[in-house]
């Protein structure tokens, strides 16, 4: 959506990417690009089977003390709370006597009233209770909706009622029939709640709304990436962890990879061993929804925004003849092995539970069902015959496309070498 511009020549950093986090109005205009670019943007990747799902940010607006333009030419002011863009004026924030807090913004995490009613880092709270608020954010989803997109993360989604967040989802319209959705279908909604056993809000006051965020699950792949003895624990339902259908889970995301929100115990494209193999066990398991991440090279400025052109714009994204990116890309879905591995992951989706299950603290093995079965190791090599569960016949190693023959009773030789990519799979209906 619209959102708040910092240019150069303040006291904070131009153009950071968490200027994106202030709504101006919910026009598709942003640093990415307009509207006419969006929805060709949805359609084209519909058209290819690439679905795409909006980063909601309908908590709040900008912050206090900001005013002026957004991306999109809306005039504002935060302080007065006037955004005429959506149009929004102070009747549709939270009423300030809701608010326990001396200064107004969220400062009791034990709290529920104080995390939803009150200001998150002095941004302007909108009041989800106003039918007139949920409302103008369903109208903002229906109208991604009817271009074609097919779900939305709600970003801090932990300080919103779970009712309010239910009215807004339930005055949204059904997916597009003309972009290839079957009719009556909802969009897919998962929901951004940071719940590591530290607070009053939990994950689970958001079942009925779709996925929520499984933040543990980060810490939990760091862990076990770091230990793979405690990887069996990696759902771990006694630690309040969200149940399987509807935990969303991920090795990182845009906060924790610099130190933003639930950062700490994180892995990321920096340590591209340990992410290659952590974001592999997160495909192969069967714990959850996943996500898979895809930055830009942050460096040590965890303000920068993406790589822009000379009017700050966002620049292009540059691949390669090895189908890599560069131009200051990560592109993390395009690293082999995590690109081979959502093939396993799909393929192997009808299956719920790991199987055959092999851990000697070096090697990490299982099967899913007779769809697939997963190797990977931490260091060294591998030579090894185990169990696969599955059928017998030749498969294509999906890292290194080698022909690997199950025999009639399950077994096989399971081989890796290259020590960078550490990773072996084999699933029925997948080739390399
Ligand atoms: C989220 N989830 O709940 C996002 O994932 C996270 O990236 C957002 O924070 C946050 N909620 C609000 O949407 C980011 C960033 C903050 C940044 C805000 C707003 O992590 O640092 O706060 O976006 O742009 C910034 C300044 C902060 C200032 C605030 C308001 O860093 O110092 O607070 O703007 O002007 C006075
Ligand atoms: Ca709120």
């Amino acid at each position: 959506m619209e959102h708040l511009v910092i240019p150069e020549g303040t006291s904070e950093p131009a153009y950071p990417w968490w200027q994106r986090y202030q709504p101006i109005s919910y026009k598709f205009e942003s640093r990415s690009g307009n509207h006419d670019e969006f929805v060709d943007m949805v359609q084209r990747c519909n058209a290819v089977g690439v679905r795409i799902f909006v980063d909601a940010v309908v908590n709040h607006m900008a912050g206090l003390g900001r005013s002026g333009t957004g991306s999109g030419g809306s005039s504002f002011d935060s302080d007065q709370h006037d955004f005429p863009g959506v149009p929004y004026t102070d009747v549709d924030f939270t009423p300030r006597e809701m608010c326990n807090s001396g200064d107004g913004n969220v400062n009791n995490y034990g709290d529920p009233e104080n995390v939803r009613n009150c200001n998150l880092v002095g941004l302007t709270d909108l009041y989800g209770a106003s039918s007139e608020v949920r409302q103008k954010v369903a109208d903002y989803f229906s109208s991604a909706v009817d271009i074609g997109v097919a779900g939305f993360r709600v970003d801090a989604a932990k300080h919103m009622w779970p009712d309010d967040l239910k009215a807004m989802m339930d005055l949204t319209n059904n997916l597009n029939t003309d972009q290839g959705f079957p009719a009556n279908t909802r969009p897919f909604f998962y929901h951004e709640v940071i719940d590591r056993n530290d607070g009053a809000v939990t994950v689970q006051q958001y079942y009925g709304l779709g996925r929520i965020t499984e933040f543990r699950y980060c810490q939990k792949i760091t862990w076990g990436i770091d230990d793979f003895s405690q990887l069996w624990g990696i759902y771990d339902p006694g630690w309040g962890m969200a149940d399987p259908d509807k935990a969303f889970v991920f090795v990182d995301n845009h906060d924790n990879q610099r130190g933003h929100g639930g950062a700490g115990d994180t892995i990321t494209y920096k340590q591209p061993h340990n992410y290659r193999l952590g974001v592999a066990f997160t495909l192969a398991q069967p714990y959850g929804f996943t996500r898979i991440m895809s930055s830009y090279d942050f460096g040590t400025d965890t303000d920068v925004g993406p790589p822009h052109k000379s009017d700050w714009s966002t620049d292009d994204v540059v691949v390669t003849a090895d189908g890599q990116c560069s131009n200051g890309w990560v592109c993390e879905h395009r690293w082999p092995s995590i690109t081979k591995m959502v093939r396993f992951r799909n393929a192997v989706a009808g299956a719920l539970t790991a199987d055959n299950k092999y851990n000697d603290g070096n090697v990490v093995a299982f099967s899913r069902g007779n769809l697939g079965f997963f190797a990977m190791i931490k260091q060294g090599t591998l030579s090894m015959n185990l169990q696969t569960g599955m059928p017998a016949g030749t498969y294509s190693e999906l890292v290194t496309c080698a022909d690997v023959t199950v025999n009639g009773d399950g077994t096989a030789q399971i081989t890796i070498t290259n020590e960078e990519e550490p990773i072996f799979a084999i699933c029925q209906g997948c080739s390399c």
